[in-house]
């Protein structure tokens, strides 16, 4: 049978033995070596899982010829040349990177070909350093069975997963919309009693809910809690998936004293950003 796996030279002996009837066995004509040359060259990526930063230039996946396990020893044939075509496989849904958007295939044929005693070959794709928001995108690199060319033989693995890891802040930066950073935000307690002046905008990115914590400490000497001015002190402002800004709802508790202007400090809490 001609099988599929890669092999080397096998060598085999016929011998005549257990002669009957009487007849002499010539013992210079009673064996004879066999040989079956080696062949099936071994075609496979060196890996089948890869990731790369964004800002990673020009990458390269390795096709191999030879190897059935890395830096294993070379078996099959190699005294020809073979070659197998690929596909890439990419897209423009979530998690899906798209050809000559997100990457680049630099090759200009879509042909890996090993000439005679060579056992690497590098296909080379440019990943794009683009300034938008993005999560983690995946194309794949597939040698495709029906393609292969000369004594060789496709073997696992056969495809490549490349991921691009998330970049450019998917899940974005919050922050206080600039002008309460620039000027007090000043609240009339005698005409307002419910306050939604302050935004919270999230620029960059907007994959995925994300939280965070804020709250209002006194900007003044003066010790009497928060709650007696304005309320909730505290809290957690929330953004969905695609929200970009969001508002922080304040209730000024209307007394009737008289007062000086009271100051403020709104501030949103790092350690409690979740998700992203
Ligand atoms: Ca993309
Ligand atoms: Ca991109
Ligand atoms: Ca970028
Ligand atoms: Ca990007």
């Amino acid at each position: 049978p001609i099988s599929q796996i890669p092999e080397d030279d096998e060598v085999f002996t016929v011998k005549l033995t257990g002669v009957a009837g009487g007849a002499l066995l010539n013992p210079n004509g009673s064996s004879v070596e066999l040989k079956i040359r080696r062949n099936d060259s071994p075609l496979r990526f060196s890996l089948s899982l890869v990731a790369v930063a964004e800002n990673a230039g020009v990458i390269s996946l390795t096709v191999t010829r030879g190897s059935l396990a890395d830096h294993g020893r070379l078996v099959g044939s190699d005294d020809t040349e073979v070659s197998v075509d690929y596909v890439v496989v990419g897209g423009d849904g979530a998690g899906s990177a798209t050809p000559a958007v997100d990457f680049v295939d630099l090759q200009t044929v879509y042909t890996v070909t090993f000439p005679p005693r060579v056992y690497e070959v590098q296909l080379l794709f440019r990943v794009n350093d683009d300034k938008v928001p993005e999560i983690a995108e995946s194309f794949q690199v597939v040698l495709m069975e029906e393609t292969v060319r000369g004594d060789a033989v496709l073997i696992p693995p056969k495809a490549i997963l490349v991921t691009i890891e998330p970049n450019d802040k998917p899940h974005g930066v919050l922050s206080i919309s600039s002008s309460p950073l620039t000027q007090p935000i000043s609240i009339n307690e005698d005409v307002t009693d419910r306050f939604d002046g302050i935004s919270i905008v999230r620029n960059g990115g907007n994959y995925g809910d994300v939280s965070v914590n804020w709250t209002i400490s006194r900007n003044s000497s003066d010790r009497s809690p928060v709650s007696d001015d304005l309320s909730p002190e505290r809290g957690t402002l929330r953004f969905r998936a695609g929200q970009m800004s969001t508002a922080l709802l304040l209730n000024i508790t209307a007394d009737k004293l008289p007062e000086e202007a009271e100051a403020f400090v709104l501030r949103l809490l790092p350690d409690t950003v979740q998700g992203g």
